[in-house]
Order: structure tokens, then sequence, then C-alpha cells
């Protein structure tokens, strides 16, 4: 790995071989359990942190308590103002926090540039944002009354972020959260705990350089039961979490018995709607860079292939083709296309599932298999496998995070692609390709698409920040990064003041003494 700078990249990130897993931001702790990551690139080992005891989380929500009361009167311009030297510091160090990403997570080194950028980009917005905090204004009923409403900042945000997309889910979250005049105590995946540390060194630095407090900005790190200490928390008025649908019933549940709010991002089962007005050269590039992008790892990647029986058997030799023309191989080397999967139980539910759906009567059309020998010693490289199936098998229910496209014929109108489409419980990302008028507006009207992202000739997966982000159904409801997903970090105040000498009622009520 040294041949791709790893070694170098690690240095400029402060990232050691040993590494506390907790910190306020000034102060790091490390008492617990070390949890090691192994690369799936290669399989050596990067480097530990230790997991967070329950006495140093007790530290942290002391730290954060209390920062959390100084951060608030500061102005939401000038919280703007150190997200917007957290966004240059990732300008600076793009390529060795894009090699980490890569490294750690698996990607290739172009999406982990491309998810430091998602960083900057919603830096950006932040700062924008942080001028622009709105509430409105309402005409009262009453005479000599003025009523409007404000957005103050919520507290302590709990953060829960995803192998997949190791620092930018973090960012999309913790940006907002700043401005909001909040702070956030994350807990990264344990699958890739450096990228944690790394981003946690980043914004210290920032937080140092201005004299602000510890506590803006904490890591804790650990399995599910550290992720408990926080959804069972009453200190912390919302949980962001993004994971597996099962992770999110669990987290969803723990903090309702509390009234807390979640802020849920979880699975995907995203399908491309292929009519036969579309553009099949654009179909492909879109539907194989959704499936085999980020090895099939994105919540967006693209897992379902909505084909008219007219095009079906063109869609299906094009896709084929272009599966042929895959370089598999270590994601840090800019001539492959796809890399590994995150651990070897990945690849066991990616052969458990190329199984599962022969058995159900799928036919594979691009055969799948774990890749061995030179470069491959890791035992995570797979083959992007193409399966025809119905959209009632089991298997094609499931999301299955790993690089499986199923192809599902339909005929007639676009409204019974459609049905398919929506007839899965997840419902985050949804793409149709047509250069028909008619069917693109279908498709987005309400009797459409039932995701959060439904686009029109483009695939399913690579959002913009500019947007909200996230699905409904089983995807959680919840929705982060762009437009006004920033309401959600902070509490909601509608203030009516009255400036006469009378006291009139609302609604025309008397009450005369
Ligand atoms: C995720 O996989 O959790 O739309 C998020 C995309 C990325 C985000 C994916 N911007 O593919």
């Amino acid at each position: 790995a040294t041949d791709f700078g790893i070694e170098k990249a690690l240095q400029q990130l402060g990232v050691q071989d040993m590494n506390p897993g907790t910190s306020t931001g000034s102060e790091n702790f490390g008492s617990g359990e070390p949890i090691a990551s192994y690369s799936p690139v290669d399989a050596q080992l990067i480097g530990k942190v230790t997991s967070t005891t329950e006495e140093e989380y007790g530290m942290v929500m002391e730290s954060a308590t209390k920062a959390f009361r100084q951060w608030r009167m500061v102005p939401a311009p000038q919280r703007g103002e150190i997200v917007r030297q957290f966004g240059n510091k990732l300008r600076e160090l793009k390529e060795p926090l894009g090699k980490l990403v890569s490294y750690e997570m698996g990607k290739s080194y172009q999406e982990g540039l491309g998810e430091v950028q998602e960083m900057i980009d919603i830096c950006d917005f932040a700062v924008g944002l942080s001028r622009q905090l709105h509430g409105l204004t309402m005409h009262s009923e009453r005479p000599g009354h003025r009523m409007y409403e404000q957005y103050h900042p919520l507290g302590v945000v709990g953060i829960i972020s995803a192998f997949n997309f190791p620092v930018a889910v973090w960012a999309w979250n913790t940006a907002l959260v700043w401005v909001c005049g909040d702070v956030c105590v994350w807990k990264p995946s344990e699958k890739t705990p450096l990228c944690g540390v790394a981003c946690q060194n980043i914004i210290a630095e920032v937080l140092k350089e201005n004299k602000l407090p510890e506590g803006i900005s904490c890591l804790i790190n650990g399995d599910y039961r550290v992720g408990e200490m926080m959804t069972h928390d009453k200190r912390i008025p919302l949980v962001s979490a993004t994971g597996s649908i099962r992770m999110g019933k669990i987290v969803a549940q723990a903090v309702a018995a509390r009234l807390g709010k979640s802020l849920l991002e979880l699975g995907g089962n995203n399908a491309i709607i292929v009519t036969p007005d579309a553009d099949i050269k654009m179909t492909v590039i879109g539907a194989v860079f959704g499936a085999v992008g980020t090895a099939g790892q994105r919540c967006t990647s693209t897992r379902r292939l909505i084909i008219h029986e007219s095009i079906y058997e063109k869609v299906k030799n094009a896709l084929v083709d272009a599966y042929q023309q895959l370089r598999i191989g270590n994601p840090l080397d800019e001539n492959n296309h796809v890399g590994p999967l995150i651990d070897t139980d990945a690849v066991k539910m990616y052969e458990a599932a190329l199984e599962k759906v022969k058995k159900e009567g799928g036919n594979i059309v691009v055969e799948g298999g774990v890749l061995t020998g030179e470069g491959y010693e890791s035992g995570c490289y797979v083959k992007p496998a193409i399966a025809e199936a119905e959209n009632s098998f089991e298997i094609v229910q499931e999301e299955t995070f790993a690089p499986i496209l199923y192809l599902l014929k339909y005929s007639g109108s676009v409204e019974n692609a459609i049905e398919l489409q929506n007839g899965v419980v997840q419902g985050l990302s949804s793409a149709i390709m047509t250069n028909n008028l008619r069917e693109a507006e279908k498709f987005l009207s309400v009797a459409g698409s039932d995701c959060g992202i439904a686009n029109v000739n483009i695939g399913t997966s690579g959002a913009e920040i500019g947007g909200a982000f996230g699905g409904e159904k089983e995807t959680g409801g919840g929705r982060e990064s762009g437009s006004d997903a920033w309401k959600i970090y902070m509490r909601r105040q509608t203030n009516t003041i009255n400036y006469t000498t009378e006291l009139p009622l609302a609604q025309g009520i008397k009450f005369d003494l």
C-alpha cells in the first residue's frame, strides 16, 4: 500500500497506530477496548482506536452540554465562519483524506475524493445558510399584535454513520448542526474508525485556532452498545442515524420511547425504469455506475432495472458487454473501476444473495464470484453480477449491499413499471430513462415514484448536496443536507407580541372582568 502514498496520508491526517477513540475536541481519551481497522484493499492493519467506555461517554456529554451553552450564544454568521475555516482545511487535506477513505473503506480513489468534495460543498452551503436561518412573519388576527416564528438551537445532536460514506454523512449533518448552534457527538462505523479520527483531528485544530470550547465536536467509538448510550440519553434531543433498516428500527424505538427526535436515512432498493423511449447509451452508463460504483455499497446504488419488453434484449446485451469491460482491483489504482467489499462478512452476504436468487428461479446473465490470486489476497473482491429475476422474489425485495443487479421485465404502459418500482418496502432513490415527456411527468407525478429521490435521465446514485437527501417508507423519512433539511436541527418557536393597552383574545372570545 505504501506505493499509493498511504503512510504519508496517515501522517498528514495525524492518524497513529493506536488512537484514542474518544474526543471532546481538545481532550482525547483512550481506555476502552481497542478496535482494529484492517483495509479491505490489502488486508493490512491500518491502525486501532479505543472504544468509548461509559465513563468516557459521560465526560463527552458533560463537555458537549457545556459547549452548547456557549456556542448557541455565538451569532449564526460567526458560527458559519468556523464552518468556512473547516471547509478550507478540507480543501487542503482533500487528497490524504480521500486516500484514507479509499484505503479504509475500499471505494475508488476518485470516489474518495468525491466524498471529500461533498464535505467541502456542504460546508459552503452551511456558510450561506448561517445567514438564512429564516422564520416567517404572519399577520395576527388581533389588532396591534405582531406574530412571527424563530428557530433556536436544539442542543447536543448525536450522529451515527455507516461505513460506506465514512466522512461525508457526518459532514452533511454536522456542518448544519454547527451553523444551527448545536454541538455534535459522532459515532462513526466501527468498520471505518480511522476516518472518524482523521475528521475529528481536522475540526479540533479549527476549534483550537479559534479558541472555541471543547465539546462543539465530539467523537465516540464502538459498536451498537456505544450507539445505545446516545439513543437512550435524554440529553440528546436529536439522533441522526444512517445505516440499515434493522438498525434504524432499533434507534427509532429507543429515541421515540423518550420522545426524542430521530433523523433516519436507511436502506434503499433503488430502481431505474427503462422505457421504449430511453437513450440506451445513457441508460447503460447510469445503470452500470449505479450498480457497481462503490461496489454496490451506496444506499442509492441501483439494485433493479425495470425494462420494457420491447427493448429488453437490447439493454441486457449492452449491459453484458459493458460488464465485460469492468476492471476489478485495488481502488487506489485509478485504472480500476471496482474495488473490494468492506469485509469478508459482506462477501458472504453477496454469495448468499446470488445463491438465493438462483434458488428462487432467477437466471444469472453475468456470473459473480469471489476473486482470488494476486492483488485479491484480502478476500473482499467480488465480480459484479447480473441476474434476471422477478420483483416478488424475497431476495429482490431485500437490500444486499453488493454489486448485484436484478433485471425485471415489464410490458404495457409505464404505470406497470411504476408499480414494480414502488413495490418494495424501501423508498430512497428512483429513476426513469425516457425521452417521452408524458412518461417522465407521470413518473414524477402524485401517482409516480414514491421515493425521496426521483430522477429523469440520470441514475439513482450520486445525489447533489443542494437537495434534501433521504427517503420514504422503511428508508426512514429523514432528510439530510440541502434545501430546508436544517430545520430538524433547530427548535421552532411561534411568538405573538401585543403592543396595545388592550388584551383582545383570539377567536373573538369575550372574557370581561
Ligand atoms: C449513502 O450511500 O449513504 O447519492 C449516501 C449518493 C451520495 C450519497 C449516498 N451522494 O450516491
